[in-house]
């Protein structure tokens, strides 16, 4: 049968359309909208190297497993449950490859029950350096006494209505509170100074080719990040009014070359500050962190974490860790030594940190969201970068 020659050009005309219609909905999201592009050039485009100051590559010193190194006091720390085996063999496999095959630092993992002899085997596998398995002393990880269970109840059910995730989880809860005020008190940390945090599932891009560990204490580093990012104000909507509270209460704690500015920013996305009453939201991803225990370890931070503490917001409402840690360091901490590791290519989904350098692979050079485009709005670098740098 003959098909009139306008039927058919019609024909092949919605074939077109309808193609045009699903690559517009299933085209790969590299390209980013301006809509939610956080600048007209993202810095990790521009050419990546080492950072300034003082390196140490492993050819520098004795880095052999065992002792008698020239390892400080540091090590790569995991809270992970034993389910998370898989994951967590990953993320060693990415970091071992990428810098600790080179340093041996020891990890050290941590779960709030004892990890089973597969998830030690396996581990330990992955590595030459030695691995510590501890388990969370229940003081660390129990909801607290004075947190009312009725209540908790009630404000789960206002956090989910406003989609908070994983509000109704209690141990997410506990977590984030093990995260914030608890880690460093454990016995198995005493003689260490340093850590990096690692998560489960995570990736990392590039080689790093110089102790990291030595980094941070030769160049008077307290805190180190990749990812800076927005967080949901119905999270927290009491703990930038609470954190004031303190601070009127100890003025004395706030450093002269804070981050304020950074923390109360409103320029930038107003409802968001409006809701978290005056904090900004933006803070340091971490799930990503390589940091001085003595920070966690100080007065400051001590009487700050109780104060959080004892006003129950870990429970009532969903504090995480990103926002407590990071709104200490903005006001306790000198913000020249929080660094940005611009050089460390890192994924925790759906966000990287992608740098621009010959040392990286397997990432998209500048990409920093994957999944879908709303996701760039979350990035809160240019804030950091505007008020405190991008060293
Ligand atoms: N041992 C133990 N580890 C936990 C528990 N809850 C969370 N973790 C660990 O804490 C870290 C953060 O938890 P996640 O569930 O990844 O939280 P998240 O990163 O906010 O959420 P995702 O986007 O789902 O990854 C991970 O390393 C988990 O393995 C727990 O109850 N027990
Ligand atoms: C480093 O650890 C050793 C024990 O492993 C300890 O004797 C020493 O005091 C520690 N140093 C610091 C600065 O914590
Ligand atoms: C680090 O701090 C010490 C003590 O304050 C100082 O002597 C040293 O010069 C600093 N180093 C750098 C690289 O800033
Ligand atoms: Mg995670």
């Amino acid at each position: 049968m003959a098909i009139a020659r306008p039927v058919r050009a019609l024909g092949l005309a919605a074939i077109v359309m309808w193609c045009f219609f699903l690559w517009q909905i299933f085209r790969p999201s590299g390209q980013i909208s301006n809509q939610y592009k956080s600048f007209e050039r993202d810095p990790m485009l521009d050419s990546t190297g080492e950072p300034e100051g003082i390196l140490r590559p492993a050819t520098s010193g004795n880095y052999a497993p065992g002792p008698g190194s020239d390892r400080i006091n540091a090590t790569l720390l995991a809270l992970v449950r034993n389910e998370e085996l898989e994951g967590m063999l990953q993320a060693m496999g990415d970091l071992e490859r990428t810098w600790n095959h080179k340093f041996n630092y020891p990890w050290t993992f941590f779960n709030d029950v004892p990890f089973s002899d597969e998830f030690k085997q396996k581990t330990q596998a992955v590595t030459k350096a030695e691995c510590r398995y501890e388990v969370i002393p229940e003081e660390h990880w129990a909801m607290p006494s004075w947190i009312n269970k009725d209540l908790y109840e009630e404000s789960v059910k206002i956090l989910k209505e406003q989609e908070i995730q994983y509000a109704d989880m209690i141990s997410y809860h506990q977590m984030c509170r093990w995260n914030s005020g608890m880690f460093y008190k454990h016995p198995a940390l005493a003689d260490t100074q340093f850590y990096w945090r690692v998560e489960p599932k995570v990736h990392f891009f590039c080689d790093v080719d110089y102790d990291v560990f030595r980094y941070m204490q030769d160049n008077n580093k307290t805190y180190g990040f990749t990812i800076n990012l927005y967080d949901a104000p119905a999270s927290i909507p009491t703990l930038w009014p609470e954190t004031q509270k303190f601070l009127a209460q100890h003025p004395e704690y706030v450093h002269k070359n804070n981050a304020m500015d950074w923390l109360t920013d409103k320029t930038r996305r107003p409802a968001h500050n409006a809701k978290a009453n005056g904090y900004s939201t933006c803070h340091f991803w971490t799930n990503f962190e390589i940091a001085d225990l003595s920070f966690w370890r100080s007065k400051a931070y001590e009487d700050y974490f109780n104060h959080l503490d004892r006003a129950g917001g870990f429970f009532y409402e969903r504090w995480g860790d990103a926002p407590v840690h990071s709104i200490a360091l903005g006001l306790f901490a000198d913000s020249s030594s929080i660094h940005w590791f611009r050089d460390i290519g890192y994924q925790h989904i759906p966000f990287f940190n992608c740098p621009n350098s010959p040392k990286c692979h397997g990432c998209v050079k500048g990409r920093f969201a994957e999944g879908a485009d709303w996701l760039n709005q979350e990035d809160c670098r240019p804030n950091w970068f505007k008020y405190v740098g991008m060293g």
